[in-house]
């Protein structure tokens, strides 16, 4: 059994839909446990970090300036396997990939405004965490 920390955040355009609730109700009725929580603005630094990964690709811009564009409610969620089967009920990146049933396939319709981000692997999941909440969140 795999009992491990994940990071997830509702984007900008997810909190403004007033779609938070929804999003942590899904991960609490799977099982989930949330450790940490909180609704804040993104500075311009933060993301270029978090995005680091994409500073290369012809959308970094963009997403940086979509990511820092409003409050995002950032948290990390523990439970088993919780980085993969945070990432199925995310859903695909790829909207003409995101089934229903998952938060992009039933919240989102374009790659850029995609309504949550989680992190796709323990190393990724390590990183976002500690940027942040801490080293002490992990
Ligand atoms: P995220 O990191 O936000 O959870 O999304 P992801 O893992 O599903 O996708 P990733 O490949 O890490 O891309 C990060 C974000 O960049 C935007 N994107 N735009 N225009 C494009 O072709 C394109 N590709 C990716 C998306 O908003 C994606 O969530
Ligand atoms: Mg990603």
């Amino acid at each position: 059994m795999a009992i491990e920390k994940t990071f997830l955040m509702v984007k900008p355009d997810g909190v403004e839909r007033q779609l938070v609730g929804d999003i942590v109700d899904r991960f609490e009725r799977k099982g989930f446990t949330l450790c940490e929580a909180k609704l804040m603005t993104i500075t311009e630094d933060l993301a270029k970090q978090h995005y680091a990964e994409h500073s290369e690709r012809p959308f970094f811009g963009e997403l940086v300036d979509f990511i820092t564009s409003g409050p995002v409610f950032a948290m990390v969620w523990e439970g088993e396997n919780v980085i993969s089967v945070g990432r199925l009920m995310m859903g695909a990146t790829n909207p003409l990939e995101s089934a229903p049933g998952t938060i992009r396939g039933d919240y989102s319709t374009t790659v850029s405004h995609n309504v949550i981000h989680g992190s796709d692997s323990f190393a990724s999941a390590q990183r976002e965490i500690t940027l942040f909440f801490g080293e002490e969140a992990l």
